[in-house]
């Protein structure tokens, strides 16, 4: 389909933006896996801190990179399936906000002043700039939503009874998500950081920051995910060659995304101190029923290949894996969107593992996480967001692939990489390795007196990993930004990989229709929050001064600071 120009431009840059930053979000992952094996014992490296290189590597990779490219996705969807581009001056208004916030937080991060890493928990305190700058870019990534929903019902008024396209549905309630969810970071921000980074409070409420946060911290997740899961429902079978299993399976899933995206985030605060057990208790059984989707998805999708298999001539049970184009260049986002499934298995159970209230206990803070998140972030969203990233591009563009052979094979060294890499983080968290620290200054460092021999295997695995990720990451911008400056060949067109449907349910009003599933997430919402923030309100503990990583005392001493006195 052709579009206009002015929405090619938007989306260049939506998706050059983030891709250009990336390079740094991967030289600072690199980095760390450097830091951890202790290959060196400073504080820094060419300039550059440790703390202030794992904030500019969680910021670029999990907030700039997903934010940016989750709009551009957006766009791409509504315009193609429902025939109309957003609102010019919405989508410019939202990429400006967006990249002004950018700016910012980038100059506060590169110039040291903000290296609070992506959580930007209190008490660490960073310059103003930074949480303005995350306010804004956070703002503009939901305003496109405005157009969106405008669009959807008056394609709605036009077609009242054609099931939603998925991928709208998909999109519509991705933006759902997030656009709720930010209203908590955005009060924490504006309420609680800013005039307390400004000067003007001296302490802040540490667990209702955190709370705040993790409202929508956890949602920020399945904001990362769900462009992912709207590919793998509405692309993959037909990269496959084969037919979506069931339509509203995926229907279903997408609906309980909108319920139980939210209601979860204390799951990360189960060793906060001011949060009832029962609060935790409740939100840790919550999170176990996000995995209902999750295993909807995962059994629809292995459906739909066993068809696309079969399709091809496979025989027997498990046959139908041989028969995958794997490594058939023109089909490439194949490739992107199966490796980011096979790294999902593993990330989707060491994440029941961390949902265990107790097993938490045990693993919290340890380098397990990271070696857990890897496998979702830095799986199924990474490789979805820069396979389609590319995909979009050469589409709109026209032009062709740079190194095809080489691009169809970037996701499998990545899942190679992210498997030896995980598990020397995953191995290390269960024998005490703890994360964000840089273990080169001491633990690894066998002139250090706390010198740890038993992490040196771990450490080791990790830094291997991570050199393979970084060569496969190397080899992708080689890639993209190799075909960015080719000569066009053909007459660029928006165009995404459409799936039939094998079982084609009939339309069900329940789940076509946005309204009752937006009111028991209300409820579910308040029941599981309320007494959490209530919480949080009453057991401020003695309120916080704000701190830098450098420093073990307080930046400002303050009277009204129990703590000082
Ligand atoms: C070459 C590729 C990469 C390497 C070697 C790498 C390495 C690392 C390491 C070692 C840590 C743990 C630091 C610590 O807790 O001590 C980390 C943290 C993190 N990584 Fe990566 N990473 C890579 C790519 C990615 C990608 C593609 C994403 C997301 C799209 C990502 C997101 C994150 C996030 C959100 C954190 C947490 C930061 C924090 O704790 O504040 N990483 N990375
Ligand atoms: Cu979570």
């Amino acid at each position: 389909m052709q579009i206009s120009k002015s929405l090619k431009r938007l989306i260049y840059w939506e998706l050059g933006i983030p891709l250009t930053l990336l390079t740094i979000g991967i030289y600072h992952g690199l980095m760390q896996t450097v830091y951890r094996a202790g290959i060196i014992h400073q504080s820094s490296f060419a300039h550059l801190e440790y703390y202030q290189g794992l904030t500019l590597h969680g910021v670029i990779n999990a907030i700039v990179l997903t934010s940016f490219f989750a709009v551009a996705f957006g766009h791409a969807t509504i315009a193609y399936y429902l025939k109309r581009e957003p609102h010019k001056w919405v989508a410019w208004l939202s990429f400006w906000l967006m990249t002004v916030g950018t700016v910012m937080a980038a100059w506060a991060m590169l110039s040291g002043k903000a290296s609070v890493l992506y959580t930007f928990y209190p008490p660490l305190k960073a310059h103003p700039l930074f949480y303005l700058g995350a306010a804004l870019l956070i703002v503009g990534s939901w305003v496109p939503l405005f157009s969106w929903a405008n669009i959807y019902m008056a394609w709605k008024r036009e077609n009242p009874e054609t099931k939603t396209p998925l991928a709208v549905l998909g999109t519509l309630v991705n933006f759902t998500i997030w656009f709720v969810c930010t209203l908590a970071v955005a009060y924490e921000v504006l309420v609680l950081l800013l005039p307390w980074a400004l000067g003007w409070r001296a302490t802040v409420n540490v667990t209702l920051a955190r709370t705040l946060f993790w409202f929508f911290g956890h949602a920020l997740v399945y904001f990362w995910l769900l462009p992912a899961y709207t590919m793998y429902y509405t692309m993959l079978p037909k990269l496959a060659g084969g037919k979506l299993f069931s339509d509203l399976a995926g229907r279903i899933s997408l609906f309980l995304f909108l319920l139980l995206s939210v209601p979860v985030g204390v799951h990360h605060q189960f060793s906060d101190p001011s949060i009832p057990r029962g609060i935790k208790m409740f939100q840790g059984l919550l999170t176990f029923g996000v995995a209902i989707p999750s295993f909807i998805t995962a059994f629809t999708l292995a459906a739909s290949l066993e068809y696309a298999g079969k399709k091809r001539g496979s025989r027997g049970l498990l046959g139908f894996f041989g028969k995958l184009p794997y490594l058939d260049s023109s089909r490439y986002l194949f490739a992107y969107l199966i490796c980011g499934l096979i790294l999902f298995i593993f990330g989707g159970l060491t994440g029941i593992v961390n949902a265990s209230g107790v097993l938490n206990a045990v693993v919290h803070n340890t380098a397990w996480l990271p070696g857990h998140f890897h496998m979702t972030v830095a799986g199924p969203v990474f490789l979805s967001i820069i396979g389609m990233s590319l995909f979009l591009y050469s589409g709109i563009s026209g032009k062709p692939i740079f190194l095809p052979r080489v691009n169809v094979i970037i996701p499998y060294l990545w899942v190679i990489g992210i498997l030896i890499f995980s598990t020397g983080l995953s191995w290390g968290g269960l024998i005490g390795e703890p994360r964000r620290t840089n273990l080169g200054m001491t633990y690894l460092n066998p002139k250090n007196e706390l010198f740890t021999p038993e992490w040196v295997p771990t450490t080791t695995l990790a830094l291997a990993g991570g050199i393979i990720m970084t060569f496969a990451a190397l080899l992708f911008f080689i890639v993209f930004f190799g075909t960015m400056f080719s000569k066009k060949t053909a007459a660029g067109k928006l165009e995404l990989p459409v799936t039939e449907v094998l079982h084609d349910e009939k339309r069900i009003p329940l789940f076509d229709s946005f309204k009752p599933w937006l009111i028991i997430m209300a409820i579910i919402i308040v029941i599981s929050y309320v007494p959490a923030f209530i919480s949080a309100s009453q057991n401020p503990g003695p309120g916080a001064p704000p701190f830098t990583p450098d420093n073990p005392v307080p930046q400002q001493i303050s009277k009204s600071n129990p703590y000082n006195q």
